[in-house]
């Protein structure tokens, strides 16, 4: 009767759980919120339980009888008996702690347990020390949020600086831009002279020899006007230009006679201007297709030049000479200009390349790229240069190795990273003899600077570096003793299979 109303009533079954727990070494590793879970089943006048995994139902003091009854462990949470079972540490005064059941009783004071109850079977004394290691634990949290405030500051700094480098890309790319399009209009202004002279231009030929020597002699002078005209035209384009920002950019407050009649001068111009212009643009248009007309393939240097022999500059007349030099000039200021176009284009893809290159979530690295750090342990001096390369030098004999080029931020869940960009991999290192090219994973914590803490080779060489740096301080988190918990509630909630239970 009694029994039956312990099984009805869920609140009575805690507290008869939690009063035989002193006595009852069944309760021994169990979490206090998990007590429920652990109480007996009354079957044919026997106490029973359930596996957690449901799996099994077993004798109830066969809970933690050091003998593994369960195929999930559940069973013996309170000792080693079950190898994927857990052991809760109360640690009073500190954080609770679960740890793995191979740690039970195995002779080693476990850290994580401290207050001894993992070692409860009398080959190990370990003592209480929890007020100890939490005095111990705050201070190193504090110590943690300080670093993290500091961090956090310096971050801001690295962030501010990295946005000013990125907005002088975006202006640099714009002024770039505009000057690619100017200068493409140039080179089609020169495209159209190069065009024009080289029509005229009849190369080493004395044009008296032929019979529309006066007809080609009037076309090389149409050229030359139109190349005059060009310019003069590219100039009156500046001198509008400056006008122009004049009329905008002057001081509207200061009346200065000079720039006021130099304004309504430019007003008075630019209204007749554009029709000028258009006209002056058709007229040449027009030139050019008449002169199509006369200077035709058969009056083209080629077909003449068979009769005639290679002469020297001075069988040519001063005009000849002009031409020549003109076509000579505006061909290099044609390549010129194209090649200038060229470097101007490969200038506005690196900027290109660099704005959409990943520096970080707010490009928090970009400000440390090329940043070099070092750090001496022993035998070694092992340094490191942000998104660059790493070495490994001899201390004895100062002889230098490479350890890798940065290849790519490299954080993953499974390597415990919290991002990506808390780990850097870099690659490629000289190779290792008989073995693989050396290679280095830079993993970050926040501080206030960049740093190198250790180095570790886990494999050879494969070269581990613990670092700080601001670029991966983010706002510091409230301590909570809860999440402390040494493994995470997610792995014990699985382990107990609570997700079906609750
Ligand atoms: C050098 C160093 C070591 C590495 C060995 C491998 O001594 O680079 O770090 O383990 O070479 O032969």
């Amino acid at each position: 009767m009694v029994k039956s109303t312990l099984l009805l009533s869920l609140p009575c079954v805690l507290a008869a759980v939690t009063l035989v727990r002193g006595a009852n070494p069944s309760m021994r590793g169990i979490s206090p919120e998990h007590y429920d879970l652990y109480a007996p089943l009354l079957q044919n006048g026997e106490s029973t339980w359930k596996c957690l995994d449901k799996s099994k139902t077993i004798h109830y003091s066969a809970i933690n009888d050091d003998y593994c009854d369960c195929p999930d462990g559940s069973d013996e949470p309170g000792t080693s008996a079950c190898p994927n079972s857990l052991f809760y540490c109360e640690n009073k005064d500190h954080i609770p702690a679960y740890i793995k059941s191979f740690a039970v009783n195995d002779g080693v004071c476990d850290q994580s347990c401290c207050d001894g109850s993992d070692e409860f079977n009398g080959l190990t004394s370990c003592p209480n020390i929890c007020k100890q290691v939490s005095i111990e634990f705050k201070k190193y949290q504090a110590e943690l949020n300080n670093i993290q405030s500091v961090g956090i500051l310096a971050k801001q700094k690295l962030l501010d600086a990295a946005e000013v480098i990125a907005e002088g890309w975006l202006q640099e790319k714009a002024v770039i831009q505009q000057e690619i399009d100017f200068k493409y209009a140039d080179l089609d202004n020169l495209k159209r002279e190069l065009e024009i002279l080289e029509k005229a231009q009849i190369k080493h030929t004395p044009i008296e020899k032929f019979d529309n020597a006066k007809t080609i002699k009037q076309a090389r002078k149409i050229a030359l006007l139109q190349r005059h005209i060009l310019g003069l035209q590219d100039d009156i384009d500046v001198l509008v230009s400056i006008l122009h920002d004049l009329k905008n950019d002057h001081n509207h407050n200061y009346h200065d006679m000079a720039v006021k009649s130099a304004i309504s001068g430019y007003d008075e111009f630019i209204e007749t201007y554009e029709d000028y212009k258009t006209t002056i643009e058709k007229d040449l248009a027009d030139i050019e297709d008449s002169s199509e007309d006369f200077i035709t393939d058969e009056y083209e240097v080629d077909e003449a030049e068979a009769d005639v022999p290679e002469n020297s500059e001075d069988e040519l007349s001063s005009e000849d000479v002009a031409a020549k030099e003109a076509l000579e000039s505006t061909r290099k200021a044609y390549d010129d200009l194209n090649s200038d176009i060229s470097n101007q284009e490969q200038k506005l893809e690196n900027i290109n390349e660099e704005l959409s290159k990943d520096y970080g979530h707010n490009r928090e690295w970009l400000t440390l790229k090329d940043v070099c750090v070092e750090k001496n342990e022993g035998e070694y001096t092992y340094s490191l240069c942000i998104l660059g390369t790493a070495y490994q030098k001899s201390n004895k004999d100062s002889s230098r190795t490479n350890l890798g080029r940065f290849e790519k931020f490299a954080g993953t869940v499974e390597s415990g990273a919290k991002d990506r960009y808390h780990e850097h991999l870099h690659s490629h290192g000289t190779r290792c003899w008989n073995g693989p090219e050396r290679s280095v994973r830079a993993f970050f914590e926040c501080g206030a600077e960049t740093e190198i803490l250790e180095v570790s080779e886990p494999e050879k060489c494969e070269y581990h570096f613990r670092m700080r740096s601001p670029a991966v301080c983010e706002t510091p988190h409230i301590p909570s003793e809860d999440k402390d918990v040494k493994l995470a509630e997610g792995e014990v909630e699985e382990r107990l299979h609570l997700h079906e239970e609750l």
